[in-house]
């Protein structure tokens, strides 16, 4: 796919779909010896409200807390990693992840060469909630629900949905042929990392292709409607933000 630059990435004004074959990696602070494949951020210009990157970590790398104590999630693709905070020390390996409120102080460190996608964002608080607490998980041990009421639709929820918490991430699991029930079109933004399997993504006009590796942004209401292809399921992570009046989303206040 790299020949004459051939590629499937693709950046509209609602949506972008960045493929493997247009990473670039960089260098963060935090991420000291990682390379970090920054894939969405505000700095694009499209209205995107948070950050998803991929860190390729070598084995002994240790990463510290976002700069602004931002919230952070955490899950693990390839390798192991301990991660420490608050005086717990766990070890994370294929698919277990942690959600880090704003303001814990943590480290991340590769126990072997690994690989992590981590979603970050301001909490947005509000004064009569309490603030959402850690989390720590393994998506094969989340319960699935059948999505509006398809069992070849698989949705499960990794975070609490409820009001502390301002984004969730779930993975949904389709099995071939099988596709969302209709387009959707909501006030919530995505990014999404397909994990497993391939596909046909509809964003806004166009069918994307879409495989194992390759990451998605939905700005919001992008239509969005996705449909499994070949002979194995296909399972992506997703970032939704939630639980907050579109009036005060990104602090904008009326
Ligand atoms: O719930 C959702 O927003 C989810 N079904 N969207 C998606 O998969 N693009
Ligand atoms: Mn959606």
């Amino acid at each position: 796919m790299k020949h004459l630059g051939v590629t499937r990435s693709s950046l509209q004004p609602s949506h972008a779909v960045i493929t493997p074959e247009t990473f670039v990696r960089t260098a963060l602070a935090e991420w000291p010896g990682s390379a970090v494949i920054l894939h969405i951020a505000p700095v694009m210009g499209l209205g995107a409200r948070f950050v998803q990157f991929t860190a390729e970590m070598p084995v002994g790398a240790v990463a510290k807390e976002s700069p602004q104590g931002y919230q952070r999630f955490v899950f693990v693709l390839d390798g192991e990693v301990e991660v420490a905070l608050d005086g717990d020390r766990r070890t994370l390996r294929d698919y277990d992840y942690v959600f880090m409120p704003s303001g814990v102080a943590h480290t991340v460190t590769a126990v072997s060469a690994a690989r992590v996608s981590v979603f970050e964002k301001p909490y947005e608080a509000r004064p009569w909630h309490l603030t959402p607490r850690v989390v720590w998980g393994n998506e094969r041990d989340v319960e699935g629900s059948a999505f509006e009421g398809d069992d070849h639709l698989i949705a499960r929820k990794l975070l609490p949905d409820v009001p502390e918490f301002d984004f969730m991430v779930s993975t949904m699991s389709f099995a071939p042929g099988a596709s969302l029930p209709y387009t959707e079109i909501h006030y919530m933004e995505h990014g999404l990392l397909m994990l497993e399997g391939e596909g046909l993504y509809k964003l806004q006009d166009t069918y994307h292709p879409v495989t194992r590796g390759d990451v998605i942004w939905m700005g919001a209401h992008c239509p969005q409607w996705y449909a499994a292809l070949g002979r194995n399921w296909s399972k992506y992570l997703l970032y939704k933000d939630m639980n907050r009046h579109p009036l005060t989303v990104g602090g904008w206040t009326s």
